[in-house]
């Protein structure tokens, strides 16, 4: 009895994903044009000033997060097909900033160490100078971590590295010209 009403619980959660890639196929097909979805809400409503519909203007930003979870590179196509990147941290404002966007989840960061291992390169191929690694991170945890999150904890240095084939949400970033 238990067993089958978690098994519908777990139904209605793919639902709900399954909505949300046809949201972002639609998202894909048409750049101009974002559709409306309620937990988006929270977003548009602190990004009155911000002239693009699903982005939230910051310092001299705009942010957006995803809706669907993807890998570390196609997380970065994404952001880049929407005329941004994966987002570099450039300060403490920034990082808690990101931290507020990604609202408990873990996210995808531009950061890398996918050319040479140990060396963190943020992707516009700057190097990290400033880091916010959790405690014991980075770790290359069986040798196969080479991308950057933020949100591995709640606390205020909470990056870790992970495998880049692992799915999760991302931010992009869009610098002001
Ligand atoms: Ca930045
Ligand atoms: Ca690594
Ligand atoms: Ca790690």
């Amino acid at each position: 009895m238990i067993r089958s009403a978690k098994l519908k619980k777990e139904d209605r959660v793919d639902m709900v994903v399954e909505i949300y890639d046809s949201i972002d196929n639609i998202r894909s097909e048409d750049h101009n044009t974002e559709p409306v979805y309620a937990n988006t809400k929270k977003t548009l409503q602190t990004q009155h000033t911000a002239c693009q519909f699903g982005w939230t203007y910051n310092g001299s930003s705009f942010y957006h997060i995803s809706i669907n979870e993807n890998t570390w590179n196609t997380s970065r196509s994404y952001c880049r097909m929407r005329g941004a990147d994966l987002v570099i941290i450039n300060s403490r404002a920034e990082q808690d900033f990101v931290d507020k966007l990604r609202n408990k989840k873990q996210a995808w960061i531009g950061l890398t160490d996918q050319a040479s291992e140990g060396v963190w390169k943020w992707v516009d191929d700057s190097a990290l100078t400033t880091g916010y690694w959790f405690k014991g991170e980075p770790n290359d945890f069986n040798k196969n971590e080479d991308c950057a999150l933020s949100g591995f904890d709640e606390s205020p240095s909470n990056w870790a590295d992970s495998s880049c084939e692992t799915k999760m949400l991302c931010i992009c970033e869009k610098k002001m010209l």
